[in-house]
């Protein structure tokens, strides 16, 4: 309770921002594009992960908040590097459940890009397999049919940590499909991985590894061929006056 409201009050005081984790694309050698991920940047313990402030994701009004926040944030920075000529592809940013309850989030995301003059095809949107099978899913279903529709890129993420089958999913209009790290990380999940990547090339979609932390994952992912990694091997994600900087040297 106590950190529900000093969450409230620091949505107000503007101490929530976005840190961005490069995605890099094995075929062209070249950066994605970058997940937007939350960070509190708390005046007195510094920048806090979401773990720390994971009930305000629960919390229904709280997480619309935090949702208007990441998109704002996300955009506002879009426009500042596309201004500034910064090639950072696309941004992935995070949906929750509680956002898809008003039934007009593909409008209210079209009137924010629009109200910005970020192109539709700079952004992409995550949503965990969970919010999915969850929910109202008819109404997750034709959101997400409307997005995709306009150019915005659906990412299916934590995929293989809940209980969705990949024939449920085809009702979804999904382009990315990003394995958990849990899987990426344990090498007894090899078979798992490799299943995953070739299921999802032959659906269409792009797969992307999460948490590649080393060479040998990286080795193994791009024998699979995986489409896209992100991870500590490559960089944590980065508070984005580093971003410009990370494009320019990534070779
Ligand atoms: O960075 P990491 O600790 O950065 O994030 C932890 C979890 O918090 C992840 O599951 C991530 O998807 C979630 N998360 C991070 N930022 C956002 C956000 O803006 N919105 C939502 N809904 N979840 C987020
Ligand atoms: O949105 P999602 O649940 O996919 O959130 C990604 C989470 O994974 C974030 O908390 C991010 O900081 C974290 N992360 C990204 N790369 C790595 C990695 O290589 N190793 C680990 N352990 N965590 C990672
Ligand atoms: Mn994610
Ligand atoms: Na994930």
């Amino acid at each position: 309770l106590e950190l529900l409201r000093d969450v409230r009050a620091a949505i107000e005081a503007d101490e929530f921002i976005l840190y961005y984790q490069p995605v890099i694309d094995l075929e062209s050698g070249s950066v994605a594009g970058f997940e937007a991920l939350m960070r509190w940047a708390h005046p007195e313990q510094g920048v806090l992960t979401p773990d720390r402030f994971m009930a305000a994701f629960e919390d229904q009004d709280l997480s619309l908040k935090l949702g208007d926040v990441a998109f704002e944030t996300a955009l506002k920075q879009m426009r500042a590097w596309l201004d500034a000529g910064v090639e950072f592809g696309r941004v992935a940013v995070n949906i929750s459940a509680a956002q898809f309850r008003s039934g007009r989030l593909a409008e209210e995301v079209q009137e924010r890009l629009a109200r910005w003059g970020v192109p539709c095809d700079r952004l992409t949107i995550e949503v965990t397999e969970t919010v999915y099978m969850g929910w109202a899913s008819d109404v997750v279903s034709d959101t997400v049919r409307k997005l995709h529709a306009a150019g915005v890129m659906i990412a299916l993420d934590d995929f293989g940590t809940g209980y969705a089958s990949l024939a449920n999913l085809r009702q979804f209009p999904i382009d990315r499909l990003k394995i958990d790290k849990g899987f990426v990380q344990n090498a007894e999940d090899a078979a798992i991985v490799k299943a995953v990547i070739t299921l999802g090339g032959s659906m269409g979609m792009k797969v992307v590894a999460e948490g590649v932390e080393d060479q040998d994952q990286l080795e193994a992912l791009a024998a699979y061929g995986c489409d896209q990694v992100q991870g500590y091997h490559f960089s944590r994600p980065m508070p984005p006056e580093r971003v410009p900087g990370f494009v320019d040297g990534f070779v």
